[in-house]
């Protein structure tokens, strides 16, 4: 880790506390397929998902598992997103963001001001999600046994204030990320409470997982855009969606260039879910200069270096690697 991202590392107050809470479970004992069909790409051959599920993923990037987290584990979860609201808290890194629209109207207390936390790992009940085994044993079809879990959110989104910033326009979350490779990343995906159209659930265009990484920008829409919600410049409208539906506790684990994104919450209620990008501890770091990622990268350093005071030597791998937490075997290179 280069002197910068050590440098993060202790503004972020990670250095001063105990690793104890994420400890990296054992790997499963799972029996591997030492040769899998060579067909098979996006999934491992686990003893877990049966073929046709693995066939699903490798035709469509996604597969949803109902019922997978228990309604008292996303209780939890919930008021401690209440408590965090509500400022009772204070968790190292943890990025709070508002909706746009709530952003510039007057000051509305408590979560109606909260669109999404982001970089909950030094919370230790919300990042309990990430380590729940029910949710590892999936992931690890995907990842292999080492898993790294990087990216963490908790998703509150508001009824839609009228100009539609409620929604999240179509993305690959590759875009943001400068690790791979991307068959062993993964999302995970939970609804804390029913999910539909009319609150806005996931919008998933099957099969794009096999295409390439495509250029994002912010989309040109007039009610305003959240802060960092990119958005693909070029996908077929004509392509098939998927409209995914959940309960409470459902969870859908899909591949980083799938494209998704979620509707308007046309509802009173906030729509909540909370999430996870894993990616193998055997994944690698890539250099993003001359890609179609070079606009995120600006962003994340510019916000990085404002944040914490830093200069210029911030690097995109830097903002990553201090955030990425072990949940299960070996960190090998990231
Ligand atoms: O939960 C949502 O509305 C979409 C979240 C999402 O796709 C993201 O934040 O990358």
């Amino acid at each position: 880790m280069s002197r910068a991202a050590e440098r993060l590392r202790l503004l972020i107050n990670h250095l001063d506390r105990q690793p104890a809470f994420i400890t990296a479970a054992p790997t499963f004992t799972q029996t591997y397929t030492y040769s899998p069909p060579k067909k098979l790409r996006y999934t491992l051959g686990t003893d877990l998902l049966t073929p046709e599920q693995r066939l699903f993923y490798e035709e469509n990037g996604f597969i949803l598992i109902k019922n997978l987290v228990s309604d008292e584990d996303i209780n939890k979860f919930r008021k401690e997103f209440e408590r965090i609201c509500r400022q009772e808290v204070n968790i190292p890194g943890l990025v709070v963001m508002r909706d746009v629209a709530i952003a510039k109207s007057e000051f509305v207390p408590d979560q109606k001001a909260v669109s999404k936390l982001q970089d909950f790992q030094e919370d230790p009940e919300l990042f309990r999600y990430c380590t729940l085994p029910e949710i590892l044993k999936y992931v690890e079809c995907f990842t292999g046994p080492n898993i790294m879990a990087m990216h963490t959110m908790l998703i509150n989104k508001p009824p839609d204030a009228g100009n539609k910033t409620s929604r999240h326009p179509m993305h690959q979350d590759l875009h943001y990320f400068p690790f791979r490779p991307a068959d062993r990343i993964v999302c995970s995906w939970t609804a804390m409470e029913k999910v539909n159209r009319q609150n806005g659930c996931l919008v998933v265009l099957p099969g794009t997982h096999k295409g390439t990484l495509q250029e994002h920008d912010y989309p040109e829409w007039e009610g305003g855009v959240n802060k960092m919600y990119h958005g693909v410049q070029t996908y077929h409208p004509q392509h098939p969606r998927v409209h995914l539906e959940m309960e409470k506790g459902d969870t859908v684990f899909f591949h980083p260039l799938l494209i998704h994104g979620s509707g308007m919450n046309q509802t009173q209620g906030f729509r909540k879910a909370i999430s996870c990008h894993y990616a193998s501890g055997d994944c690698y770091y890539i250099d993003v200069k001359g890609t179609t990622q070079e606009n995120i990268e600006k962003e994340v350093k510019e916000i990085a270096a404002r944040k914490y005071a830093l200069g210029d030597e911030i690097t995109f791998k830097d903002t990553w690697a201090v955030r990425g937490r072990l949940v299960q075997g070996d960190r090998n290179s990231m």
